[in-house]
């Protein structure tokens, strides 16, 4: 661990300079930090010691580990009924390029799917005409295609919409969801919990309190999920901090959530927001890395590469990220709005983007339980690079 070797003195000195005086003795203290040393930690421009700061935390938690899964990505409808001048993904029913996959559709694309996949990733838009059945078919026909694969479908956006369409209670509607297959939820939909930014940029989808209501009630039902951010929009640094303070808060009150992915906003094809540049290399890590030290309650962290691009997630790797996410494939959010990472990685590609930021792979569950350890680089040698090296 590259931070034992430098007396906390030295830590704290370099951290006087940059305006983070304080922080590096509470982390290595294992103490909290507040809103203002997050905040200070956002406007610091100290991205190596905020790299090393969260290195060290995550080092303690997992060593040189570097959790990844074999997964697939459904993205059944476009459909959506939200606008979010953010995505780049909606569409009316009418449009040419509109789609809502059936549940034989939904079948076909799991059986067809890597043998190998654990875990298939299901979210989409949300449109009130689909009947209730019909979510209940979607995961019956993934379990159908494949019994042994765990799903994880549906952020608090769609769970909404169907607690809606179903008019029932939601204990209820997460019951019947969880005979049809349904094993745990994804991160998203939460966006930036600041109500000034919703009624900017996405008033139709609920607020911090609803999404916020959902994931307690569904961490109580027993279900993990995960949690996201979305930044780089029109959010203050502020309003990032405040996000993630009520991340924490909830999680203090069910420990529901496995796994925190903060979202890189990708301005291609959005329908409001294509002037904003992407978020910079810098801004990307060092979202990874306080969100490592702000969100001492969360386990993993998650490099999401298809959206941080593979550079990028390879760094995030020893600054705070302990997951890769998967191989993905067919993943079609991220990639409408631009994202020019490949559709999919193949174990062997993962393997060698771990090993060159010396980790370790090691093959996850959806609920983090270790299945193979990859301790020595492959006897049939190195795998190919990887072609997309944007950052
Ligand atoms: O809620 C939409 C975001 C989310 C854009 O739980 C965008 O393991 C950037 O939930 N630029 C959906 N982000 C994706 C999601 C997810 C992804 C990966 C892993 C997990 C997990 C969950 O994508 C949406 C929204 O916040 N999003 N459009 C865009 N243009």
């Amino acid at each position: 661990m590259v931070v034992d070797l430098l007396p906390l003195q030295t830590l704290e000195e370099r951290a006087r300079l940059t305006g983070l005086q304080g922080i590096p003795s509470k982390v290595l203290a294992g103490e909290r930090l507040t809103s203002e040393d997050g905040l200070a930690l956002y406007r610091s421009d100290d991205l190596s010691l905020i790299g090393l700061l969260a290195n060290r935390v995550r080092e303690e938690k997992h060593g040189r580990v570097c959790f990844y899964n074999v997964n697939i990505h459904v993205n059944y409808t476009n459909w959506c009924n939200k606008f979010c001048d953010f995505c780049a993904f909606q569409r009316r029913p009418k449009e040419e390029d509109a789609y809502c996959m059936t549940p034989d559709q939904v079948y076909e694309a799991v059986r067809n799917a890597n043998p190998e996949a654990t875990e298939v990733h299901m979210v989409a838009g949300v449109w009130p005409a689909l009947p209730y059945e019909y979510y209940k078919d979607i995961l019956k026909a993934a379990k159908a295609a494949r019994p042994d694969i765990h799903v994880k479908a549906f952020t608090m956006v769609e769970i909404d919409q169907i607690e809606k369409t179903a008019g029932k209670p939601l204990v209820e509607v997460l019951e019947e969801l969880r005979e049809a297959g349904l094993d745990s939820m994804p991160g998203g939909g939460a966006e930036v919990f600041s109500e000034r930014v919703r009624q900017e940029l996405y008033p139709k989808k609920m607020s911090a309190e609803r999404w916020q209501e959902l994931a307690r009630e569904i961490h109580r039902a027993g279900f993990r999920t995960n949690c996201t951010m979305l930044y780089g929009m029109t959010e203050t640094l502020q309003e990032r901090v405040d996000h993630l303070d009520q991340l924490r808060r909830l999680q203090d009150q069910t420990q529901g959530f496995q796994t925190y992915i903060p979202l890189a906003f990708h301005p291609a094809n959005t329908p409001g927001l294509q002037h904003l540049p992407f978020p910079d290399p810098t801004e990307r890590l060092r979202s990874i890395a306080i969100g490592r030290l702000y969100l001492d309650n969360i386990d993993h962290i998650k490099a999401y590469w298809v959206m941080l691009g593979l550079p990028v997630a390879q760094m995030a790797l020893t600054m705070g990220a302990d997951d890769l996410d998967g191989t993905v494939s067919q993943e079609k959010i991220y990639h409408d709005a631009g994202a020019d990472t490949p559709q999919s990685l193949d174990r062997r590609q993962l393997h060698r983007l771990i090993r060159e930021a010396d980790r370790e792979p090691v093959e996850r569950n959806t609920l983090y339980q270790a299945l193979r350890h990859f301790p020595e680089e492959e006897p049939d040698g190195p795998s190919r690079r990887p072609t997309s090296l944007a950052v």
